[in-house]
């Protein structure tokens, strides 16, 4: 009886509330892949905007080219723009995050920020610092950058030294852009290991963070990691958002799925991984994470429209059945209680270098015996954790 109830209780359902959030891109995608032309019409970004509203997001992310064609004059802008907004308006949506599109273009075949061509640099400059513009008229306070085609397919094409620093420099220039014309307005920059190019530069999280500690204005600088793309290079997906998280620089998230080290396939959220990304949510939850919820996915290219809302009511409710999964691991008595006993143990030896180092502290970790065979023979109880995991994630408890 109570599976019953629960399968059809509408506690899943997603609220503006949940702070969920969909790129104009995700929605829009038409299903194209290399080796397939579009199967879906194109959608009015107005619409998309009812659409996800009515089904209980919260925010809509956009590229500038989502929005306004590459190719627009100055009034044609406007018009979309103004349009967009009513939008907006009219269905009570924001748009939280903006991001420029800086790969689709030819201009870009060899990168936006890091192509060998000065004159490609500076107008990826200045197509970003319109973006920008236009993203802080639409309400965005994150900015995203995802280095599309910044990487070679040809090794002996650039230093890779060169690169870095000039991915510097585009950043440390944009950010002093941002600050030049008092927006509120942070950086998130998004790893990724390849693909579109054969090798991308910042591959992962780590890379990203350690990147952002050598910039002018880190304060001002987070990522914004992305579940498929780590598995892409199969990376523990939690454990880098766990860095980020502890590092206060984790400013946004591009939730979605994928099915292990290959191309990016960005599918709906949790329809594969369901132990790890309950995991995930479970941390961004635990560690009371406050920023957006954003999807960045798409339906299968089996999909007509109806399988598109089917598709981002499906991530919306995933996250929020995750949600309350890790409610009940927080609350489940044999689990927590196993959990105490499992980070239990001798309370001096913990105590030993928690006020840090000193001469006296090593000198006292120095004089104990420890006898290592005598700690080796401790059981962890890992493997009845684990199953008290699965059970309580497929259901039965
Ligand atoms: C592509 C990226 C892209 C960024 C935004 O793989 O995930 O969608 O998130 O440009
Ligand atoms: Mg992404
Ligand atoms: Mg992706």
């Amino acid at each position: 009886m109570t599976q019953i109830k629960e399968a059809t209780s509408d506690q899943y359902t997603p609220t503006k509330a949940d702070k969920f959030s969909f790129g104009l891109w995700t929605v829009g995608n038409r299903g194209s892949d290399p080796f397939g032309e579009p199967v879906r019409p194109a959608l009015l970004p107005t619409h998309s905007v009812k659409k996800l509203s009515e089904l209980g997001a919260w925010g809509i992310n956009l590229h500038d080219n989502d929005l306004v064609p590459f190719d627009a004059t100055p009034q044609e802008r406007d018009r979309i723009v103004r349009d967009f907004k009513q939008a907006l308006n009219d269905y009570g949506m924001v748009v939280p995050m903006a991001t420029t599109n800086l790969f689709y273009h030819p201009v870009f075949k060899d990168g936006a920020f890091t192509s060998v061509d000065p004159s490609v640099r500076a107008f990826a400059l200045q197509k970003t610092m319109h973006s920008i513009d236009l993203g802080v008229e639409l309400g965005a306070t994150t900015y995203v950058f995802w280095g599309g085609r910044e990487g070679v397919d040809a090794e002996a094409s650039k230093n890779p030294v060169d690169a870095i620093k000039r991915m510097r420099d585009a950043i440390n220039f944009l950010s002093e852009y941002v600050l030049d014309n008092g927006y509120q307005l942070r950086f998130a920059l998004e790893p990724k290991p390849n693909e579109p190019r054969s090798d991308t530069y910042f591959p992962s999280i780590g890379h990203m963070l350690a990147f952002i500690a050598t910039l002018d204005h880190p304060e001002m600088i987070g990522v914004n990691p992305e579940v498929a793309h780590e598995h892409m290079s199969g990376l523990n997906f939690v454990h880098g958002v766990a860095q980020a998280l502890e590092a206060g620089k984790l400013f946004h998230i591009d939730l979605n799925d994928q099915k292990g080290p290959r191309y990016d396939q960005d599918l709906r959220f949790g329809s594969e991984n369901i132990k790890s990304l309950f995991f995930l949510v479970k941390l961004l939850e635990d560690q009371g994470y406050t920023g957006p919820r954003h999807f960045d996915a798409h339906a299968y290219r089996t999909e007509d429209e109806q399988g598109v809302w089917d598709f981002a009511a499906g991530c919306m409710r995933t996250y929020n059945m995750f949600k309350e999964k890790a409610r009940r691991f927080n609350a489940d008595p044999e689990i927590q209680a196993l959990l105490q006993e499992i980070n239990s143990g001798d309370s001096v030896h913990a105590a030993l270098f928690s006020g840090g180092y000193s001469k006296a502290a090593a000198d006292q970790i120095k004089a104990i015996d420890f006898q290592p065979d005598v700690l080796a023979r401790r059981g962890y109880k890992y493997e009845k954790l684990d199953q008290l995991t699965v059970e309580l994630l497929l259901g039965v408890r």
